[in-house]
C-alpha cells in the first residue's frame, strides 16, 4: 500500500516538474513580447530602458542615474557583444540572477 503511494507521488512529481517549468518559460516569453516593443524577436537597449522606465513610473517611482545606470549593465551583461538581446539570453540572465536577485 505504501508502495503504491510512493509510486503515485513519483508520477506527479514527474508530471508537475516540466509543466512547472513551461509556465515559467511562458511568463519569460510574454515578459519579452512586452518588452520588445516592434515585435521583432530581440530587445534592443532602447526598448529595454523603455521598459525600464514605464515600470518604474507605473510603480510611482523616479529612474534615478543610478537605476539607469544599473539597467544599462544588466542590458550590457545579458545582451553580449551584438548588443540584442534574444528571449534565450533573457531567460539564461534572469536564471543567472535568480540566487542574487536585486531589485
Ligand atoms: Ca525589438
Amino acid at each position: 500500500m505504501k508502495k503504491t503511494i510512493l509510486i503515485a507521488l513519483t508520477a506527479a512529481a514527474v508530471v508537475a516538474g516540466p509543466a512547472l517549468a513551461g509556465d515559467k518559460a511562458e511568463k519569460m516569453a510574454a515578459k519579452f513580447a512586452k518588452i520588445d516593443a516592434n515585435a521583432d524577436g530581440s530587445v534592443s537597449e532602447a526598448e529595454f530602458m523603455a521598459h525600464k522606465r514605464a515600470s518604474y513610473a507605473e510603480k510611482g517611482e523616479e529612474m534615478t542615474a543610478e537605476k539607469e545606470a544599473k539597467a544599462a549593465g544588466w542590458f550590457a551583461k545579458a545582451a553580449g557583444e551584438d548588443g540584442s538581446l534574444t528571449l534565450a539570453e533573457m531567460t539564461a540572465a534572469y536564471k543567472a540572477g535568480d540566487s542574487r536577485r536585486e531589485s
